[in-house]
């Protein structure tokens, strides 16, 4: 699928340029754009930083979900059909805990819980997340960098009409059901970016926003890393940093999850638009769907250098046909 470009943008061709990367993940639509900038750039070349708000204890195990669905799509090891958990996956260890009287409301599947036992003794072991990242990632034949947004907890809190709910209970157990009032990221003040963070987007060509939920998958990672991007010197070795989001709602929808109700829940249209406002003064390159083309005036009167591509990504070829257009259309002037 071939952009649609706009007019009075100039494109440096991809293969002139070598650009250092960093993509900020959430889960899903994160993980799939990740994989496709990991098709092209050289493992040098991309640090991907991911949302930790997510993370919490469940069965007294340590489970990070954003960073393992990064991790396991860009291992080739995710469920295809989820999107999040392992690919060939058997549910033995989570159906007789279930019969037991356990907690069954959070899937994790027997190779899953291999990579939760694992994490969580090495943590109280002393090691730190983004090691044991760093460890799991050889392990699992990962030569891109991968990095928690944060070593220290950073825990998403989904403030609801039914008060305030951690994010796995409002997400899985309570299937998104009750009303959107807000969001808070515990622990955010206390927090600093992992190591390798602040030295990635230090030396980065580019930040791109992978399509994940703004909301509670981009923010958190931003309220981490704010500093080190505003701190950073600009332009860099003659280079302005470009920061780069590609819009999780297309047609007013989000692809997967609770994006396009959170916004109506806080009374915002979901839409690129929308999404584009909320990244205003940050962002400086703006990718939507060809769907949401007739949206582009609009977001470009943002200040925002705008691209109409194709950003649905259903197969390993979109990832990488998208990831192909964010590398192209970065550095476009106008
Ligand atoms: N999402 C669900 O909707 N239901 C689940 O039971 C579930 C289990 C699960 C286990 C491990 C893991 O890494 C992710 C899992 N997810 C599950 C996904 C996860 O809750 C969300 O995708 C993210 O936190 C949001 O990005």
């Amino acid at each position: 699928m071939k952009p649609m470009k706009s007019k009075e943008t100039v494109h440096r061709p991809l293969s002139t340029v070598r650009q250092k990367i960093v993509a900020l993940a959430g889960g899903v639509g994160g993980a799939k754009l990740a994989h496709g900038l990991a098709q092209i750039l050289a493992p040098e070349d991309l640090t991907i930083i991911v949302n930790t708000g997510d993370d919490f204890e469940h069965l007294g195990l340590y489970i990070s979900p954003d960073l393992d669905t990064v991790c396991y799509t860009l291992a080739g090891l995710a469920n295809p059909d989820t999107g999040w958990g392992r690919v060939d996956e058997t549910w033995n260890a989570i159906s007789n805990i279930e019969k037991l009287g356990g907690p069954g409301w959070f899937h994790l599947g027997d190779q899953d819980l291999a990579t939760h036992i694992e994490r969580t003794r090495r943590l109280k072991e002393g090691q730190c997340l983004s090691e044991i990242t760093r460890d799991f990632c050889k392990a699992w034949g990962i030569h891109h960098t991968v990095i928690p947004m944060s070593d220290n907890p950073v825990r998403t809190i989904v403030e609801t009409d039914e008060g305030d709910l951690a994010f796995q209970e409002y997400f899985v157990h309570r299937r998104c059901e009750p009303r959107v009032k807000g969001f808070r990221f515990d622990g955010v003040n206390e927090a600093e970016p992992a190591p390798g963070a602040r030295e990635a987007i230090q030396s980065a060509d580019a930040i791109v926003i992978c399509p994940s939920n703004p909301w509670v998958s981009i923010n958190p990672i931003l309220s981490v890393l704010q500093f080190s991007i505003l701190q950073r010197p600009a332009p860099f070795q003659g280079h302005p940093l470009s920061i780069i989001a590609i819009s999780p709602i297309i047609g007013g929808q989000a692809v997967k999850g609770p994006a396009a109700k959170m916004y109506r829940e806080l009374g915002i249209e979901p839409s690129a638009l929308a999404v584009a406002k909320q990244y205003q003064g940050l962002v400086t390159h703006f990718v939507m769907d060809k769907i949401d083309s007739q949206l582009e005036p609009e977001v470009k009167s943002l200040n925002m250098q705008t691209l109409v591509a194709g950003t649905l990504m259903k197969t390993p070829d979109d990832r990488r046909q998208l990831a192909e257009d964010v590398l192209n259309f970065i550095g476009t002037e106008q």
